[in-house]
């Protein structure tokens, strides 16, 4: 048997935060047909078709449009997926992240 005793280390946790969540922004352009694009959102970001035409249309008309807001790994990771997808069809389609104020 071990005569060792270890004292509990003492716990100095003074503060734990959230990480910081990034948003997925959605960036209009002239040639990606619009239908492509609601379809890259709803595979993409599991998006139902009124939701991904709602906001492929937002980002029609202002320039952009926040899709949605993840951990920035995963944030990162979708934005790239979704705008390679664009690419693989030759569109310009673009897909950014930035974080969240
Ligand atoms: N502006 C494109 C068109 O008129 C459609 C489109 C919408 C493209 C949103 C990109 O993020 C986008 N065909």
């Amino acid at each position: 048997m071990s005569n060792v005793v270890s004292k509990p280390r003492t716990k100095v946790r003074l503060k734990v935060e959230r990480p910081r969540l990034h948003k997925v922004i959605l960036i209009n352009d002239d040639f990606t047909p619009r239908e492509f694009v609601v379809t890259v959102l709803k595979a993409e970001f599991r998006m139902n078709e009124e939701h991904a035409f709602q906001v492929m249309l937002t980002a029609h008309r202002r320039g952009a449009c926040v899709v949605a807001v993840f951990t920035r790994d995963v944030a990162e990771t979708k934005a790239t997926r979704a705008t390679e997808a664009g690419r693989r069809k030759g569109y310009p389609l673009l897909f950014t992240t930035e974080p969240e104020e």
